[in-house]
C-alpha cells in the first residue's frame, strides 16, 4: 500500500513576501542590489543578494523544513538547522586581500559545520560581485578565477576530494561583495552527479582560470531513516558542451542547450549510472532559477523556459552576469524526489 504524505522534508518556494514567522524556515534569500548584510529577521536567516528579480515586486526564495528549526549567528554568518540540513549564509566585502578574505570566510563556514555536526556540503551558491571584472590582486585572471583559486585552496586544506564537493552556482552580483549561502547535511548518503554532455568542472583546462571550479553538476541527498523524500540539487548550468561555450551571442540556442543539459543530467539513464533509482524530466523540477545576463533577453528566455518546464515548476528570472563573458544565461534547479512507495498529493 502506498503511504500518502503531503509535504517533503525540505521545500524551496519563491514567494512575494518573506514569511511572517520563523516556524520551519531555514533561510530566506531576497533579490535586489544586496545593500543589507545578512540578519536574523523574525528569527530566520535573511540574506539579500545583489541579483535583482525581473518581476517588479521582487520575490524571495524560501528554504523551509518540515521539522523544528534552530537559528543563530556564527561570527557574521547567519544560520538555521533542523537536524538534517543546515542553512548558512554570509558575505565578504571585496578588499585588496580578496583571496585570503574569501578563504577565511569559507573556513569560518566549515568551522560551523564542524561545530553543529553537518559534515556534507550538498549545495553552495557563490554570488561574486563583478565576476568577470578585474581581480583584486595582480594575478593573470579575472575575479572569478581568483575566487575559484581561493575556493580550491580551502577545499584542499579541508581535505575535500571530488567525491565530497557540492553542487554549486557561481554567478555575478551587482555589488562589491561575495555572498555565499549553502546547505550542508547530516545525511551520509550524498551522491555527486556529473553530466555526460560536459566534462567535470573540476577538470576544466587551465585556459578558464588557474584552478578549476570545484563543484559537481548536481547532488542527490538520499531519503533515509524517517525521511520520505530525497533531494536533488541541480548546479548552475550553462550552454557548455565538453568544456566549451557553445552558441556564442545566440540567446535562444544558449537557453535551449542549457535546458538540454539539465534534461540529460536528470534523465533516468544518467541517474541510474550514478546508482540512483529515479527518472526525471524538466517537468519534475520544483524550483528553477534562471540567471539572464542582458535584460533585453528576458522575454526570449522566459518563452523558451516556460515552454520546456511544466506547470508545477516555480520559476524566477533574475539578472546576473555569468562567469564567462560569452555566456548569456545560466539555469539551476531543485526538486524533492519521492520514494517510489510514496504517493504524493499536491
Ligand atoms: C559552468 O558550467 C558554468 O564556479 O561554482 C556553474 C555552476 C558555473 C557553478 C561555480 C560555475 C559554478 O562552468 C558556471
Amino acid at each position: 500500500m502506498p503511504v500518502t504524505t503531503t509535504l517533503p522534508d525540505l521545500i524551496c518556494r519563491f514567494q512575494d513576501d518573506p514569511p511572517s514567522t520563523s516556524n520551519g524556515v531555514l533561510g530566506v534569500i531576497s533579490h535586489g542590489y544586496g545593500s543589507e548584510p545578512p540578519s536574523l529577521h523574525n528569527g530566520f536567516p535573511a540574506l539579500p543578494i545583489a541579483v535583482p528579480d525581473t518581476a517588479a515586486t521582487g520575490r524571495v526564495e524560501v528554504w523551509r523544513s518540515s521539522r523544528d528549526v534552530v537559528s543563530g549567528f556564527h561570527d557574521e554568518l547567519v544560520y538555521a538547522h533542523d537536524g538534517r540540513y543546515l542553512f548558512c549564509g554570509g558575505r565578504i566585502r571585496h578588499d585588496a586581500a580578496y583571496a585570503a578574505t574569501t578563504k577565511n570566510a569559507y573556513l569560518r563556514a566549515f568551522e560551523l559545520l564542524d561545530r553543529l555536526g553537518y559534515p556534507e556540503i550538498a549545495r553552495v551558491w557563490n554570488i561574486v560581485g563583478g565576476i568577470t571584472g578585474q581581480a583584486a590582486e595582480q594575478v593573470a585572471t579575472d575575479r572569478y578565477g581568483e575566487f575559484c583559486q581561493a575556493r580550491a585552496q580551502v577545499f584542499k586544506q579541508r581535505g575535500l576530494t571530488v567525491k565530497d564537493i557540492p553542487a554549486a552556482t557561481g554567478i555575478g552580483g551587482h555589488d562589491d561583495h561575495t555572498t555565499i549561502y549553502f546547505l550542508a547535511t547530516r545525511s551520509r548518503e550524498v551522491i555527486r552527479i556529473e553530466n555526460p554532455r560536459q566534462i567535470p568542472a573540476y577538470e576544466y583546462p587551465e585556459r578558464y582560470g588557474p584552478e578549476a571550479p570545484c563543484f559537481a553538476r548536481a547532488t542527490y541527498v538520499a531519503a533515509e531513516g524517517d525521511s520520505r523524500f530525497a533531494d536533488l540539487f541541480i548546479s548552475g548550468t550553462a550552454s557548455i558542451l565538453g568544456h566549451r561555450t557553445v552558441h556564442e551571442g545566440d540567446i535562444e540556442r544558449q537557453t535551449r542547450t542549457t535546458l538540454e543539459n539539465i534534461a540529460e543530467l536528470v534523465s533516468g539513464k544518467n541517474l541510474r549510472n550514478h546508482g540512483i533509482d529515479a527518472e526525471l524530466t524538466l517537468h519534475d523540477l520544483d524550483c528553477v532559477k534562471v540567471y539572464i545576463k542582458r535584460p533585453q533577453d528576458v522575454e526570449t528566455v522566459r518563452q523558451i523556459c516556460s515552454a520546456a518546464l511544466g506547470p508545477k515548476s516555480e520559476v524566477v528570472y533574475v539578472i546576473a552576469d555569468i562567469c564567462r563573458e560569452d555566456l548569456l544565461v545560466e539555469i539551476e534547479g531543485f526538486t524533492s524526489v519521492a520514494r517510489p512507495d510514496i504517493e504524493t498529493v499536491n
